[in-house]
């Protein structure tokens, strides 16, 4: 039996995975710094798995908690475009030395695969849609290069040591617990919120940037299935992960009111320095290679994260209640 490590496990990619891993019955290590990452994330998942806390910008943690594993699903990171456009050495220092502090341990500690969480920001805004793997990556933000740099270190340790990297560059997830109430949260996540608590949403620009918005399930189904192919086919590449379909935001605007019953107009802001104007993947790559299909669509994602929001949101009212009673 395998025993796996998911860095990043109390975050919203990171938790998915552990979920599934840990209802499939396998063996799970997870590790998370908080910084990011949500405790609540976590609930009902503790007891049945080996979780620490331990930051991979500390290589002695991060050697420890290699030990004894075969596959790892690296999710940690500091992720966002603006806050690596107002800040870029904090996310340099976890999204590059905190990947490559992980290679290191792995490496050492004999692990056979990787599973990295790549960006599509790496592909910029150079002309061409839909994005194939192919095209000559043209990062832009500081956070799409610190996730480029992670993707090359990848390919150099599978050349150089051997170890199973597989990059698989994720296209603006979406879904369930990914957390709305930061600046730099994803904006699915952000708009719904804001619009469950009657705030009213701001679009950065002019609201035509498209994006392949992609259910986390997929992705979480992504990362198992690059986890089970044959090394010949996957080893040291990269694959778009996303659902091969763009929407732009005044559309996503537009869903998500709807869903939600939120009335009224978006308000509008700059554009945000850094940010790529249109996002579309050609998923062939990861088909032929691992049989990945989306099988959850953007509507039914939308529909789905609204209802978890709508959760989320009753129960924070009912704690309220609670609390002034
Ligand atoms: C990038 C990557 C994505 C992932 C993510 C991690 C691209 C195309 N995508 O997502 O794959 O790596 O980084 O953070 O590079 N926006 C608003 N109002 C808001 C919030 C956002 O208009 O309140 C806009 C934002 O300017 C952007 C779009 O919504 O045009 C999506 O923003 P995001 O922060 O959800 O994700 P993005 O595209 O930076």
């Amino acid at each position: 039996m395998s025993t796996y490590l998911i860095t990043g496990a109390a975050g919203f990619v990171g938790s998915a995975l552990a979920r599934t891993l840990v209802e499939s019955g396998e063996r799970v290590r997870g590790i998370d710094n908080f910084v990011t990452g949500n405790r609540e994330n976590l609930d009902g998942l503790l007891g049945r798995m080996d979780f620490r806390q331990a930051d991979l910008r500390d290589p002695d943690a991060t050697a420890l908690a290699c030990e004894g594993i075969d596959c790892i699903f690296h999710q940690a990171a500091l992720p966002s475009v603006p806050r690596s456009v107002l800040a870029p050495e904090p996310s340099h220092r976890s999204n590059v030395d905190g990947t490559f502090n992980l290679l290191e341990a792995a490496r050492a500690a004999g692990v056979q695969r990787i599973i990295y969480a790549a960006s599509s920001s790496a592909y910029g805004n150079q002309p061409g849609l839909p994005r194939t793997e192919s095209m000559r990556p043209q990062p832009v933000s500081p956070y799409a290069v610190q996730k480029l740099t992670g993707e090359y270190y990848m390919s150099s340790y599978w050349q150089i040591y051997g170890l199973e990297t597989i990059s698989l560059r994720y296209f603006n997830i979406f879904g369930p617990h990914q957390a709305p109430n930061s600046p730099y949260s994803g904006v699915v996540a952000k708009f719904i919120r804001q619009m469950l608590t009657g705030v009213r949403p701001t679009i950065f620009g002019d609201g035509r940037q498209a994006r392949d918005f992609t259910y986390i399930d997929n992705a979480v189904s992504a990362n198992l299935l690059a986890c089970h192919a044959p090394a010949e086919q996957v080893a040291g590449r990269v694959f778009n992960i996303a659902c091969g379909a763009a929407h732009n935001l005044e559309d996503v605007y537009r869903a998500l009111a709807h869903l939600t019953g939120f009335e009224g107009p978006p308000l509008y802001g700059p554009p945000r320095n850094g940010d790529v104007v249109n996002s579309l993947a050609d998923i062939t790559a990861a088909k032929a290679a691992f049989g990945y299909q989306p099988t959850v669509g953007f509507e039914d994602g939308l529909k789905r994260t609204v209802q978890w929001h709508r959760e989320e949101v009753a129960l924070a009212a009912a704690g309220d209640t609670a609390s002034r009673r």
